[in-house]
């Protein structure tokens, strides 16, 4: 297999807006990751995520690009940019931008153009019709919006002010392009695309049997042509890494967007589990993993991540955020770093936070939320229910401020910030993290750090054992002589079980668990504690 630097890269992903407010407006600022790269060198990433800080009206955090080449004034200035990717490179890290090309704000000027008149140059960047399709957009009950201006409906696969760009035109192409080289001349390391695998759009756009099952919207006819395109005209000139946000999405579709032999992406985010698995199910995330792996290994790269901005906070979601809150993220931990792919951390992780429930929708900012909130109300459903069956999986559970210390607004602002903050803070922040050896913070450490000595954590094989256990998930990763078991308890109860013939009868070594003993001297019988985790070496 191919080795390259991104394959062994771990990605610290930064929600700016929640991360550290310099300047007292209650938003993050790229000052403040500025400030704070030293934590996160500290903590061993190699790769920063930042999330979009374009020049945008903000309905969407940011999704929504009204200039592509400037930065949004909550985050900073371009200088502030500018001496960001410095400071990034200087501490031997790299710097990878979102880059939003699905669709852009409607407050962009491209867009003001287009819906002007039916004759402005600009029509044709956007998608217009004379009638809509039964299709729902992500954020909305139709993919269509009617604009009296001219008499036609636009198609946007989000909010309503997010038109989507037509990629039909050759002309959009050769803009994007260029927006791209202009970001990619100023040193960044490469681009992590946003619902990348949505920008073909079905021919005709036929009504869908299941309107609701809104797969219709990516992968459709000619999005490897524009990738491969892009990649020709842009990417392949740069020594960058790219990360496609691909929905709707199976490993042998997959394999097409990173196949090593294709020339598109480097690698991907699939959603078989944050988009689908709103509980933990292991049986099925063990499926997940079974068949990712073979259907890619060796020709194609995965990520692991188990949350993110939009998705709940994995202790939150997939843990247990009280009793066991360390040992479930430690646990959590320890599979995302141990399963093939590259890990995704995401701000807060690394020190446990939890996902918020704030008492009321008017505490909510997200707009997928309210207007899944709006549209849920509007049928006549009562206010209270839809709002306690949006709770669970709301965006904003992992969108509140970071947490520094225990002092006021916890440490991240002087003033008052855009989203209220979780208010266990006093107990979760970075400082007593750091104060602590046995802290969640310090366990992402080590196993970053390990992730640097041992290639197995990489490019090992991958191979599951106790398949049908329903509490413990079990495999081997194996590179030559270096052969390790990693067993990890996904559970609240504890459970014993006899180590595999072929691991039971050779001596090993423990390279790292959760718990402060361990059992590595043992027989092959053992007893793992609730969300044990505990990875051996033979
Ligand atoms: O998200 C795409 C998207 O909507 C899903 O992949 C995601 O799983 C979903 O939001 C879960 O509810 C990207 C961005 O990450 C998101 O923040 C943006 O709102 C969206 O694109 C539109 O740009």
């Amino acid at each position: 297999m191919k080795k390259t630097w991104w394959k062994e890269a771990v990605v610290y992903q930064v929600y700016w807006r929640s991360f550290y407010d310099t300047d007292g407006d209650g938003y993050g600022d790229l000052e403040g990751v500025i400030r704070k790269l030293d934590y996160i060198k500290e903590l061993g990433a190699d790769v920063v995520w930042l999330n979009p800080c374009y020049g945008s009206p903000d309905v969407d955090n940011g999704y929504d690009i009204s200039d592509y080449r400037s930065i949004m004034p909550k985050a900073g200035t371009m200088d502030d940019f500018e001496r960001l990717l410095q400071e990034v490179h200087a501490r031997g890290m790299k710097l990878i931008m979102d880059l939003v090309v699905n669709h852009t704000s409607d407050q962009h000027p491209w867009f003001v153009e287009s819906r002007s008149s039916k004759d402005n140059p600009y029509r044709d960047y956007y998608i217009w019709r004379k009638e809509a399709n039964n299709w729902r957009s992500y954020f909305t009950p139709s993919t269509w919006e009617y604009d009296e201006t001219t008499g036609e409906y636009y198609f946007h696969s989000f909010a309503t002010e997010q038109p989507d760009l037509n990629w039909e035109n050759p002309k959009v192409r050769e803009e994007i392009f260029d927006m791209m080289r202009f970001w990619l001349d100023k040193g960044i390391d490469g681009f992590r695309m946003d619902v990348i695998n949505l920008l073909a759009k079905q021919a005709g756009f036929p009504d869908a049997e299941h309107p609701d099952v809104i797969s219709y919207l990516g992968n459709n006819p000619g999005i490897h042509d524009y990738l491969q395109e892009m990649h020709e005209k842009v990417l392949k000139h740069y020594d960058v890494f790219t990360v496609g946000e691909i929905p709707f999405v199976t490993p042998e579709d997959g394999l097409l967007y990173v196949g090593e032999d294709r020339g598109e992406l480097n690698t991907l985010f699939h959603f078989e589990v944050c988009d689908y698995m709103a509980h933990w199910d292991m049986a099925r995330f063990k499926e997940i993993q079974k068949r990712w792996y073979e259907g890619m290994w060796g020709r194609g790269w995965n990520s692991q991540f188990l949350n993110n901005h939009d998705h709940t906070r994995l202790v939150t979601r997939f843990g247990n955020d009280t009793t066991f809150r360390t040992e479930s993220a430690t646990c959590f931990a320890t599979l995302l770093h141990t399963l093939p792919g590259m890990p995704y951390v995401y701000q807060g992780e690394e020190i446990g936070m939890t996902g918020v429930r704030f008492d009321t929708i008017d505490d909510y900012n997200d707009i997928a939320m309210k207007n899944k909130y709006k549209e849920e109300t509007g049928k006549g459903r009562d206010p209270q229910e839809v709002f306690e069956s949006l709770l669970h999986l709301a965006r904003d559970n992992s969108r509140t401020p970071m947490h520094w210390d225990d002092s006021s607004m916890a440490g991240f602002t002087g003033g008052t910030p855009w989203i209220k903050v979780n208010p266990n803070y006093k107990e979760i922040n970075v400082a007593a993290a750091l104060a602590d050896p046995n802290s969640v913070f310090y366990y992402y450490k080590k196993l970053i750090q390990l992730r640097k000595e041992h290639e197995v954590m990489v490019y090992g094989s991958y191979e599951p054992v106790l398949e049908d256990h329903p509490q413990l998930y079990a495999y081997f990763r194996t590179l030559g002589t270096e052969k390790w078991l990693i067993v990890l308890n996904i559970s609240e109860q504890s459970v014993s079980f006899e180590l595999p013939e072929s691991a039971a009868s050779v001596s090993r070594e423990t390279v790292i668990t959760n718990y402060p003993d361990d059992h590595a001297g043992g027989s092959g019988a053992l007893t793992m504690r609730p969300f044990e985790a505990v990875i051996y070496r033979f």
